[in-house]
């Protein structure tokens, strides 16, 4: 999957909105780009101070974001898994990926999908938003969770406005 045909949309100012970021360790220089991309979402959105935790790898991003979920209106989940010689690959990204799903769903909260999963660094440098990158996937997850808590705001206020039946 390519970024080609990815929105532009404007992020909404929000500074009430509870965000957090979880960001995985692997792979150092991608992961500072990614988290510097989804810090300036949530500066865009006007959030001042969102909550941002370490997670050793990826395959731990689901745990954390379960548990910031709980107490945030929005999480950004940040990792980079690189395709090796043997299946760990698969089942790192298949992990993260199915988790972090579950988490969202589960708690009614938008999990903002951060995931890199790349052949080789080169892949995952040119979606870093880093100097020379062509994406910046770090700004483009956090814009879709806060986009989406923007949504489900506006869902719960129109939902208290007009009581089903009325
Ligand atoms: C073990 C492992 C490997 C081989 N590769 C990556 C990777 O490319 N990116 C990443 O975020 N994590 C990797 N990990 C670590 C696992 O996600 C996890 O942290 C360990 O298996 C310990 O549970």
């Amino acid at each position: 999957m390519s970024g080609h045909g990815s929105p532009t949309t404007e992020i909404p100012h929000q500074p009430g909105t509870r965000l957090a970021i979880v960001a995985a360790s692997w792979h150092e220089q991608v992961m500072d780009g990614l988290l510097a991309g989804a810090l300036r979402a949530s500066s865009e959105a006007g959030i001042a101070e969102p909550t941002v935790v370490r997670a050793p790898g990826s395959f731990e991003l689901p745990v954390i974001a379960d548990a910031l979920a709980r107490t945030h209106d929005a999480v950004v989940a940040l990792g980079v898994v690189i395709r090796g010689g043997t299946p760990h690959f698969d089942y790192v990204c298949a992990a993260a990926t199915d988790g972090l799903g579950r988490v969202a769903l589960d708690h009614g909260t938008p999990i903002g999908f951060g995931l890199l999963t790349c052949d080789d660094e080169q892949q995952a440098l040119d979606r870093a938003g880093l100097p020379g990158s062509s994406e910046d996937k770090g700004h483009g997850a956090a814009a879709a969770a806060l986009t989406t808590a923007s949504v489900l705001a506006g869902l719960a206020v129109q939902h208290e406005e007009a009581p089903r039946g009325a």
